[in-house]
């Protein structure tokens, strides 16, 4: 049983994360996923809270046939206690994460695979995106001000 273990937000879960997964869960058999808790998140792993809380990412984790085993990740330093309590064979990340501190160390303890990002889709990207369309709405014709009552001129008047 070749145990394979992934770190992640995995917030406003996305195409990329999915191939992520998939390709994690392909270099061995059993599929382990540490997702980021929001007080880490919060605390300089990121600059914006997650849109999904931790609980909610964790059942969507939970939900992708991928993945074998959910848990969480609290701080940058819990890695090498997890390749021993999870027995790990390998880590895995995506390629912007190669050649980082974060997971070069790791390689006394176990192997650690970077796989290629799938390009033109990120949780940043969603985020603008909808922020754009929102903006783009508010100037279409169904967004039109309502129509000012009589009563609200009286309103305006006394005011
Ligand atoms: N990812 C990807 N392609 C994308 C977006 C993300 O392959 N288009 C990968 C990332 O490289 C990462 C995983 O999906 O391996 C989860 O991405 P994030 O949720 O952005 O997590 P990250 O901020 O990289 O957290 O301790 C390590 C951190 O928890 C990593």
């Amino acid at each position: 049983m070749k145990r394979v273990l992934t770190y992640g937000t995995f917030d406003l879960l996305h195409w990329g994360h999915i191939r992520l997964l998939k390709r994690a869960k392909a270099l061995g058999d059993y599929l382990i996923v540490a997702a980021s808790t929001d007080e880490f998140v919060t605390s300089g792993k990121d600059d914006r809270r997650p849109y999904h809380d931790h609980r909610t990412r964790c059942k969507m984790l939970e939900a992708v046939r991928h993945v074998d085993l959910v848990v969480p990740e609290r701080s940058w330093e819990q890695k090498v206690d997890d390749i021993r309590r999870y027995h790990v064979d390998t880590v895995v990340m995506g390629s912007n994460w190669e050649g980082s501190q974060r997971f070069e160390y790791l390689r006394d303890y176990c192997e650690v695979v970077y796989l290629p990002r799938t390009e033109g889709i990120s949780t940043r990207k969603i985020r603008r995106d909808l922020l754009a369309d929102a903006v783009t709405d508010l100037g279409t014709p169904d967004h039109e001000p309502p129509p000012v009552t009589s009563q609200m001129a009286q309103l305006d008047r006394s005011a």
